[in-house]
């Protein structure tokens, strides 16, 4: 008998590779995953098509065709069906991941009907029974729902035969450690999957021995995918440890990012470990520096502390801190675009990627927003769009377009890259340094190797330059930046690392946004009959169907309803 062939496709909206990674990617780890927990299955071949790499062309024919994704590249993953479809008019096609759950939430999973089957929730303990089945012709409904999280503590090791084969075209490798995280952001969706107000946790003994897998297989470059690395923080000293002990015994080290909550900075000895642990880069949701937009949506942990300051303190360590920052919220004051990049200035920030809000399905700012009939009926995907969000914002929507343009013409602008760098550098003036132990992100023989045989990446980083040099301002702070690097750099505190991340950050930017203008965005605001008094519907405060203890749920909602009845008291006219 032929064995059963599965090909996992991976496939995202171009405009975030194009703008983002210049053609370098990190690997697909849901793939390996799923493929581990297939792997005792008899007659089976598996493979991977990754179409951010390879085209529709390079496909070879399967019996079922796995799919994943989330919201904003629903249009790639309709045309890669599609096309799939096309050639291999016999074969299965199944859909997973984020987009199911989140579309399933919002109640409109039939966007998904294209496909066979579409699986909501964790896939580790399902995805053997559907291939089974599909095997064996028994029917199967088309929506299967996981509703419990896989025990974390059971998962398998990636699939390595799959990763040997494949990890070559990676820049760098994903591990997933954790799920969950304890806080109560309004807008997150992390926190309303099903028992995911808490930390899940995988063996610190499996994560290392996975690290170790990696590195023996050429990586370098780690994201240890999670939601809140130091949601458990018993857990997270233990990974440091056994990554210390590891270091130790075999010599071996590797560049490491993850997610994180700002609260880390109260942890002295935890930011000290896993700096030595190797970590480079946090990705830390900071929002904004306006404090009641923080209010507003609960980001309580972030107003607990100062903010800037607490961000100097973990930068101190010689991390770099990712900041997630966000625009749009109801509070926002009409100086918004100034409050941020001060904030930033002042927290010496090198890095930060700037978005509007979005209500996610099944969040409370998405019942918030339905309540208040802010949600837009907006289409799948960006549809051509950079930016398309799906609430109507208090501001005028132009408003809305300008602010955020303001700021990423400033943020773009050489003297305020060159202020950041600098700011960046006074972090690094402190007795918690510690000098990186890697070539860290911007590992440049690894990139140039990767990227000089592929012509569109070529292409992306000629373009990259081209944008960056064309204006001669930016040329002079480019060459301030290079002449301050060379005169503080030294052995004890080696700066080239952050200057080279600094960058590749601003010319991030510059792609990103070198033209932005007013057609980019599709963006609405409240309608000229919007009362005061819709801005905080009078259900929402007992609203709240979620996995999470009633106690915590109605704590998020009574400082949620707190910022906005002091903003509708103070900014808008009394209903
Ligand atoms: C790592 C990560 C990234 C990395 C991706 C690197 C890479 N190549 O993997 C980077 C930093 C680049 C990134 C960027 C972004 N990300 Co991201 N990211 C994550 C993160 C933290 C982990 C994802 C992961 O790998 N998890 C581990 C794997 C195993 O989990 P999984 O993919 O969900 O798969 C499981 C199930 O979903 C299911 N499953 C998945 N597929 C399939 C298929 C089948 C057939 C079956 C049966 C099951 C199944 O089984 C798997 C095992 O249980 C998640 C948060 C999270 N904790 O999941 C956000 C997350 C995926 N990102 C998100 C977003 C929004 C983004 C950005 C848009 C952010 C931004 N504004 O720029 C960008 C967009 C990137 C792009 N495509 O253009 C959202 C997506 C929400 C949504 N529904 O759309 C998430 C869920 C975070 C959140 N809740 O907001 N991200
Ligand atoms: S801290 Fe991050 S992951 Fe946790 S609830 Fe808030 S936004 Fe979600």
């Amino acid at each position: 008998m032929a064995p059963f062939r599965i090909v996992f496709v991976h496939t995202e909206d171009r405009s975030f590779a194009d703008t983002q990674m210049f053609g370098i990617q990190f690997m697909p780890v849901w793939a390996y995953t799923l493929a581990a927990h297939l792997a005792a299955l008899p007659d089976l071949e598996m493979e991977l098509l990754d179409l951010r790499i390879e085209s529709i062309a390079a496909a070879r024919a399967a019996d079922l065709f796995l799919f994943t994704g989330i919201n904003q590249d629903y249009e790639a993953i309709v045309a890669a069906r599609a096309a799939l479809a096309a050639i291999f008019p016999e074969a299965r096609c199944v859909i997973g991941g984020p987009i199911c759950w989140s579309f399933k939430t919002a109640g409109r999973i039939d966007a998904l009907g294209m496909f066979h089957h579409v699986v909501v929730g964790d896939g580790e303990e399902i995805v053997a029974r559907l291939v089974t089945d599909l095997r064996d012709g028994r029917p199967l409904p088309w929506l299967l729902e996981v509703s419990t999280r896989f025990a974390l503590g059971r998962a398998l090791p990636m699939q390595r035969p799959l990763l040997a084969r494949t990890i070559r075209r990676y820049y760098g490798a994903v591990l997933e450690i954790s799920r969950g995280c304890p806080f109560l952001c309004e807008f997150c969706d992390i926190r309303i999957l099903p028992d995911n107000n808490r930390a899940h946790v995988k063996d610190p003994a499996l994560v290392v021995a996975e690290l170790d897998t990696l590195h023996d297989l050429g990586v370098r470059q780690v994201l240890l995918a999670c939601d809140n690395f130091v949601g458990d923080l018993r857990w997270a000293e233990e990974v440091c440890d056994r990554i210390l002990a590891w270091q130790d015994v075999t010599g071996k080290a590797l560049s490491l990012y993850t997610w994180l909550t700002i609260n880390v900075a109260r942890h002295s000895d935890l930011l000290a470990k896993l700096r030595r642990a190797g970590f480079d880069m946090f990705f830390i949701g900071v929002e904004s520096f306006n404090r009641s937009s923080l209010l507003e949506t609960a980001k309580v942990q972030n107003t607990a502390l100062k903010l800037a300051a607490a961000l100097r303190t973990i930068q101190s360590h010689g991390v770099i801190v990712v900041a997630g920052l966000i625009f749009g919220f109801d509070t926002d004051p009409d100086d918004i675009a100034e409050v941020m990049l001060r904030g930033i200035l002042e927290s010496g920030l090198i890095s930060g990627d700037p978005s509007l809000l979005t209500a996610l399905p099944g969040t409370p700012l998405y019942t918030r927003m339905a309540l208040a009939e802010r949600l837009r009926d907006v289409r799948f995907g960006l549809g051509g769009f950079k930016y398309r969000t799906n609430i109507r914002y208090l501001k005028p929507a132009a408003r809305i377009r300008a602010d955020f343009q303001t700021f990423v013409r400033r943020y773009n602008d050489g003297r305020y890259q060159y202020e950041r760098l600098t700011r960046f550098y006074a972090c690094l003036d402190s007795a918690h340094y510690r000098p990186p132990r890697t070539a860290g992100w911007a590992d440049l023989r690894r990139l140039s190797a990767m990227t000089l045989g592929n012509a569109r990446a070529v292409r992306l980083i000629a373009l990259r330059v081209f944008r960056l040099l064309r204006a001669p301002t930016r040329v002079w702070w480019l060459a301030r930046a290079l002449a301050t690097t060379c005169a503080r750099t030294s052995s004890q505190r080696p700066l080239w690392f952050y200057f080279k991340f600094w960058l590749f950050n601003w010319s991030n930017t510059v792609m990103k946004y070198a033209g932005l203008s007013d057609a980019d965005f599709d963006v609405e605001s409240v309608l000229e009959a919007f009362t005061a008094a819709q801005v905080l519907p009078v259900a929402y405060e007992a609203s709240g169907e979620e996995h999470i203890a009633p106690g915590k749920t109605r704590a998020q909602r009574r400082v949620t309803t707190a910022a906005l009845r002091e903003f509708v008291g103070d900014r808008l006219e009394p209903a």
